[in-house]
């Protein structure tokens, strides 16, 4: 080990930096990693799945507790899932459309969730929930931050799936400027800990076909809410 001392050190640093970083990851955040491509290899074994969780909890709009109708279209599958109803937003075990549990998470789903977070540092990942936004071109999310959750301890992975998007990832107050990321079709993005609580959004969608998903995106966020 050197010394601070070492004149070497810093140059040492940078140096052992890049080592921890392999291609493909990039870091947008202190504690939040982009990993470009990393769920391509998984997605003919995820959308099978998907499609069953949608064919029994299908996508719905869901409308603020302000009155507004969200442009992005959600649906949920695990122990937890997301819904709004005039008293507010909140997660629930049950879907409010058909009075059922949601889907349980298909394990492909959850494995590509857990290797991710611990590819990015986050062991023993454990997501109870997993949102399911569907985005048609002009769809978009406002800045927002995800506070529902009852640890912010564990991270947020989310998959990218179809259209690019155009991701907003802001500061810790809402008038913060957002740094823009594009994410593709398999990006894999963890957020954790000091990023946890950062305001983000979606830009609007433009217009396309993806060759494999059609003209949308989806994106699967994984959490632990309860
Ligand atoms: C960053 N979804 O569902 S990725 C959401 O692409 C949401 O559908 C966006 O924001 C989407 O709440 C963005 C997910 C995401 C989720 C939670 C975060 C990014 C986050 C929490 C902190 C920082
Ligand atoms: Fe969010």
């Amino acid at each position: 080990m050197r010394s601070k001392t070492d004149p070497g050190a810093t140059a040492d640093l940078f140096a052992d930096e890049a080592l921890q970083q392999p291609p493909g990851r990039e870091q947008i955040g202190e504690q939040s990693y982009v990993l470009r491509g990393y769920a391509l290899p998984w997605v003919e074994r995820l959308l099978p799945e998907l499609r069953r969780v949608l064919a029994q909890s299908p996508f719905r709009q869901m409308v603020t507790p302000g009155g507004f109708t969200m442009s992005a279209a959600l649906s949920s599958c695990g122990e937890l899932g997301w819904t709004t109803d005039p008293t507010g937003y909140r997660y629930s075990a049950i879907d409010p459309n058909n009075q059922q549990p949601w889907p349980p998470m298909p394990e492909a789903l959850r494995q590509l969730a857990v290797m991710a977070a611990a590819d990015a540092g986050f062991e023993d990942f454990e997501p109870d929930a997993c949102l399911i936004n569907r985005y048609v071109p002009g769809a978009k999310m406002s800045l927002h931050q995800d506070k529902n959750e009852r640890r912010y301890a564990a991270p947020v992975v989310s998959v990218s799936l179809g259209l690019p998007a155009i991701f907003l990832f802001g500061g810790h107050e809402r008038s913060d400027t957002a740094q823009k990321v594009s994410l593709f079709h398999g990006d894999v993005v963890v957020w954790g800990g000091v990023d946890r609580l950062r305001f983000h959004g979606v830009m609007p969608i433009k217009p396309g076909t993806h060759p494999v998903m059609g003209p949308q995106r989806i994106n699967l966020t994984f959490r632990t809410a309860g």
